[in-house]
């Protein structure tokens, strides 16, 4: 190739090239309208980001590929579908309690093999002896005779032990601050490392997506790049933006703070903050999370803050989870896991433990693995 080859060749590639990227932007932009059904059109988080049409000295630079956006799945009636995942690991607690309570003549030892399978499925001390006191007395009443009526009774009373009357719904709507500011509800998700925090937050980014709302995420795990990365990685596959820092190590408050500075900037309706799991003693995590939550706080109210907790860790799951409580405000808590373990009682245990509802659980590593919790479907469910 000459000289005057590789000018003709930059004429036409270089007014090529700026069309191809400008289209390549206006499609991502049609893209995400249709697929997210976004309420609110001016300045997605996304949008923001979009790549410019590069000018004509930046031609070496390489066209990023479009990323293809995803559409997640609505959150409507996951539990039900999900379903079976509760009782993937072994049988389920319900059904083992139906198959004890399905002998003839039960005996002490019967009664005590039903508080047993209760304890061993996570259900907690208190809440078996209440469930069997309650189930001795209505044998004593009604007798238990017909299938179906033991069926009934026990879910009855397992459902009593979820309590169905907790209010499990999440606090994302937008509020206003008293000078007719618009804020973003903020949602700060918390817990021991391992559980499932950065996945977590990732399929509710996706959830609210298909919800319609508009979600900027906050990467406030400081102590490693890959955490932030791990984050960007989720919320770019539905079009939405993290707000991190470059380097290691950074102020996980001052992320924090820039997230939900730049979320009301942007106008979006939800900020969910991701945090560190990794301290190990509860003054250096209270100062921390105290820190992170006074930052956010001076701009807008927190709305959630979620506890992650991992189903398959039992009782010394929930002795960290009251740390957590203690220092950080638990508003709700997400069980993970649950897809791994037959201790799904652990529902209960937390719930007295802590007195803050089960408001999402986890059954899978799949993106879209992540349900609201719902007392009918978790009991029919752990009934199997
Ligand atoms: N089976 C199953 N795996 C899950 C679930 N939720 C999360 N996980 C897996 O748990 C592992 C840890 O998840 P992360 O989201 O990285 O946990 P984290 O709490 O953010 O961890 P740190 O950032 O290290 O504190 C990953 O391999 C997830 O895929 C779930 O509901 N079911
Ligand atoms: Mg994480």
């Amino acid at each position: 190739m000459d000289h005057s080859d590789l000018l003709t060749l930059l004429y036409v590639a270089v007014p090529a090239l700026v069309v191809i990227a400008g289209g390549g932007t206006l499609i991502a932009r049609r893209r995400r309208g249709e697929d997210t059904t976004t309420v609110e059109p001016p300045a997605t988080p996304a949008d923001l980001e979009a790549p410019e049409a590069p000018a004509a000295d930046d031609v070496a630079v390489e066209t990023p590929p479009t990323p293809t956006v995803e559409t997640p799945a609505p959150a409507a009636g996951r539990l039900a579908r999900l379903r079976d995942r509760l009782a993937r690991s072994g049988s389920p607690l319900g059904a083992r309690m139906l198959q004890v309570l399905s002998r003839d003549h039960l005996t002490e030892d019967d009664w005590d093999e039903l508080e047993e399978t209760l304890l061993l499925a996570d259900v907690g001390a208190g809440p078996s002896a209440e469930l069997v006191d309650a189930l001795r007395t209505q044998a004593r009443v009604q007798g238990l005779k017909d299938p179906a009526q033991v069926r009934g009774l026990l879910r009855a009373q397992l459902l009593a032990l979820v309590d169905p009357t907790l209010d499990r719904t999440l606090a994302t709507a937008p509020g206003s601050t008293e000078d007719g500011g618009r804020t973003p509800a903020v949602v700060m998700v918390v817990g021991v490392n391992g559980t499932g925090k950065t996945t977590t937050v990732g399929k509710l980014a996706r959830v609210l997506v298909a919800e319609g709302s508009t979600v900027l995420l906050g990467a406030a795990d400081t102590f490693r790049a890959a955490a932030a990365d791990q984050l960007e990685t989720w919320g770019s596959r539905v079009g939405i933006r993290t707000v991190r820092s470059d380097k290691d190590g950074a102020d996980p408050a001052s992320v924090a703070f820039e997230a939900v500075a730049a979320g009301i900037d942007e106008g979006v309706d939800v900020v969910l903050v991701d945090t560190a799991g990794r301290l190990q003693n509860k003054a250096g995590l209270m100062d921390e999370l105290g820190k992170i939550t006074r930052v956010i706080t001076r701009r807008a109210p927190l709305s959630e803050v979620l506890l992650v907790l991992d189903a398959t860790t039992g009782q010394n799951g929930l002795n960290q989870a009251r740390v957590f409580a203690e220092v950080a405000g638990v508003t709700g808590i997400v069980l993970t896991k649950l897809d791994g373990t037959a201790k799904g009682g652990i529902v209960v245990a937390v719930q007295r433990e802590l007195g803050v509802p089960v408001k999402l659980v986890g059954l899978g590593e799949g993106p879209d693995d992540l349900a609201p919790f719902d007392a009918d479907e978790f009991v029919d469910g752990i009934l199997g």
